[in-house]
């Protein structure tokens, strides 16, 4: 591999990329691919800045960390001349009304505990599942671009993966946060390649694209000529199901009140005055974007859409367990099970710990799944 201050750029045009990603992706399982040029401004660098300023980023210390880089990757990477973003779904969406405990805050004993995790963390490691299918797609494109270079990453890196994603046209930012795809939903992973190609025919670095330049799923029938920053309109939905007032219109999402900060990030769990308001959640927190007519309606039509790549469903040895098991579960099966799953973040102790709260909450832990 070359030294990366020695890359060199190359060119290619929008459309040609068009055609390599349309032979390439359906191999590599990706569902979505933008890119955006860089260097770019972004449009929401001072909306970034106030969060961190003003602490709301939850005492997660990897995100203050390189602030530069985070905001304009070419300071430490000059040759970089563009970033792409792909996406892979994890979940077809959430059906209206939502009766999985893990989006409805308390919910019936009985539920089995894989239903009181995150749509997200149900299965394989995105980690691992999108960037080797990351990684596949950019071989598959050095073989058809000779001298290009990339790197990628997903959620590792420190780049602000929402915010190129809405560049590149994979979606629009709602109130929730997260990048919704009009068809799609939100419920799907971003990573991003930072590369040395210069693609011809772009929008001007700043702008946002109105489509991405892969899909499975066109956006919208009719692209409109400027891309949305935001399609939720006067809804609130999210902002007013989320239990722990996280969310702010203005301000954003405060992570120091997060359930997913609180049962994933956080050593120490939820705050003691607090802890009530996790009601049945076991691991991350879905309600945000289970109460959203973009992925109810996502939902709804997900026979339209390709299959969900089968690494993220819940697997197999999941079924084995109950949540007394992992009040319970030792350092050696907490590995055993989860060592290739999302799951893995919150360590052993962070399992034994939100099992123990989630059957307090449900009323004494008698008889739950
Ligand atoms: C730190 C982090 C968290 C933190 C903080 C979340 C947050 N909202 O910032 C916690 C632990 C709470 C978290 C939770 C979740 N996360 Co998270 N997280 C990240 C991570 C690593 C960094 C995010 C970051 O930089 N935040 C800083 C804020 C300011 O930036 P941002 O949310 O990206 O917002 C940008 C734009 O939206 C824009 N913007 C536009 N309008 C506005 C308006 C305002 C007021 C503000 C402030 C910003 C803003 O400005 C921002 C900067 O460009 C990213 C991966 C990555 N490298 O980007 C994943 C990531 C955002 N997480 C992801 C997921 C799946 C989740 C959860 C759904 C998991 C779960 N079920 O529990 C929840 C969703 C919570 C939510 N509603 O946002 C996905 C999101 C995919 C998507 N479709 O949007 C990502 C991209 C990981 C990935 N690689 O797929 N996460
Ligand atoms: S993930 Fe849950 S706690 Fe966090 S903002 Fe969304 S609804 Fe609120
Ligand atoms: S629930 Fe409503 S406000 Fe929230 S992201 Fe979805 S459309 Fe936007």
């Amino acid at each position: 591999m070359k030294k990366r201050d020695d890359i060199a750029s190359v060119g290619t045009s929008a459309d040609r990329l068009k055609t390599w990603l349309g032979e390439i992706c359906p191999s590599a399982g990706i569902e979505l691919v933008g890119a955006v040029s860089l260097p770019c401004r972004l449009p929401h660098r001072r909306q970034w800045e106030q969060w961190i300023e003003s602490g709301r980023y939850g005492g997660l210390k990897y995100l203050v960390r390189e602030p530069d880089n985070r905001v304009d990757p070419t300071l430490r990477n000059p040759w970089a001349k563009s970033i792409l973003v792909m996406a892979h779904r994890y979940t077809e969406g959430w059906p209206s009304g939502d009766p999985a405990p893990s989006s409805g805050g308390i919910a019936p004993e009985q539920s089995p505990w894989i239903e009181r995790v995150s749509r997200y963390a149900r299965g394989g490691d995105y980690h691992h599942v999108l960037l080797k299918s990351m990684k596949q797609v950019v071989r598959d494109l050095k073989e058809k671009i000779p001298g290009m270079e990339a790197f990628a990453s997903t959620d590792t890196g420190p780049y602000l993966e929402r915010e190129y994603a809405w560049l590149a046209g994979l979606g629009f930012l709602g109130h929730n946060q997260c990048l919704i795809h009009e068809k799609l939903g939100s419920g799907m992973f971003l990573g991003v390649a930072l590369t040395n190609l210069i693609i011809e025919d772009l929008p001007n670095a700043g702008t946002p694209a109105v489509d991405s330049l892969y899909t499975t799923t066109k956006r919208l029938r009719r692209p409109p000529k400027i891309a949305p920053v935001n399609l939720c309109g006067s809804c609130t939905r999210c902002i007013d199901a989320c239990p722990t007032n996280a969310l702010d219109l203005s301000k954003g999402l405060d992570a120091n009140l997060c359930l997913s900060t609180w049962s994933i990030e956080w050593q120490g769990g939820a705050p003691p005055e607090s802890a009530h308001l996790q009601g049945g959640l076991l691991f991350g927190c879905d309600i945000c974007q289970a109460v959203c007519p973009w992925n109810n309606r996502a939902q709804q039509h997900s026979q339209k859409n390709s299959p969900v790549n089968e690494s993220y469903l819940a697997l197999p040895s999941h079924h084995e367990l109950s949540l007394q098991d992992l009040e319970n579960i030792s350092d050696d099966d907490f590995r055993r099970h989860f060592r290739q799953t999302p799951i893995w973040r919150c360590h052993p102790e962070g399992m034994r710990r939100n099992a123990a709260l989630v059957r307090k909450n449900l009323g004494g832990g008698r008889n739950n799944g």
